[in-house]
């Protein structure tokens, strides 16, 4: 059985280290150079020990990436019958509502290139748990995209805002959803929010198989 990746942080330090939206912390549970705790002085000795030395678990926050691709910078100011009116940032905000609800951590971007995604893609693997991606107009052109996702092996939730099936005939094949966990279409913004919710589950579900399945048979 290949070794378990460091993915088994099921609770999350409310630590001001470990906020939400932060680049992920490795905690050693010490108070770090930045860290208050970590200053001498009247008053410091009480609070010295870092949050995350309280808690059961390691604390890095579970990450969900969520990848957006070109022209949905646009969002909002153009084309608002085909796609809404609500801008990509509006779109990012309310997706970290909903992380900060589930415990995620929302890393969300957005490019215009294909090379880009990939690459975003292949860093994706060490640090994060699954990737929400709507992958725009190279849903139906990349073969690039679905093989790196493929190589990272992470749960996928492909989500469009607008339900290509019943759009222009070149939008009803996707590249992607072979090697997607499942698709959302068709729901506007709110399918990133569903795709966040199914992802959490997901998450629950792979820590819980990691707690109790096989891994325990063999060791
Ligand atoms: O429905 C979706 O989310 C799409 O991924 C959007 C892509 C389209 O190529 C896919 O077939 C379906 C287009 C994104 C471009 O977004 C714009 C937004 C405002 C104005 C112009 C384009």
């Amino acid at each position: 059985m290949p070794p378990l990746r460091n993915r088994n942080a099921t609770v999350y330090c409310p630590g001001p280290r470990a906020d939400i939206g932060q680049a992920r912390d490795s905690c050693s549970g010490r108070p770090g150079p930045n860290d208050p705790r970590g200053r001498s002085g009247p008053g410091r000795a009480a609070s010295r020990a870092h949050p995350c030395v309280r808690r059961e678990h390691h604390p890095v926050p579970n990450t969900v990436l969520i990848l957006n691709g070109p022209n949905l910078n646009l969002l909002g100011r153009r084309e608002p019958s085909v796609y809404g009116r609500e801008t990509l940032d509006d779109i990012a905000a309310a997706c970290r509502v909903r992380g900060e609800k589930l415990r995620i951590r929302v890393d969300f971007r957005q490019t215009n290139h294909e090379g880009e995604l990939v690459e975003w893609i292949q860093q994706s693997h060490a640090d994060v748990r699954g990737i929400i991606l709507n992958a725009a107009a190279y849903t139906h052109t990349s073969v690039a995209i679905p093989d790196a996702l493929r190589a990272v092996a992470l749960p996928c939730i492909e989500v469009h805002l607008s339900n290509v099936h019943a759009r222009e005939s070149f939008r009803h094949h996707s590249y992607i959803s072979p090697v997607a966990t499942g698709v959302i279409v068709g729901l506007g913004s709110q399918g990133y929010l569903l795709a966040l919710d199914a992802m959490a589950r997901l998450i629950a579900d792979a820590d819980a198989a990691n707690a109790d399945g096989p891994r325990s048979l063999s060791t």
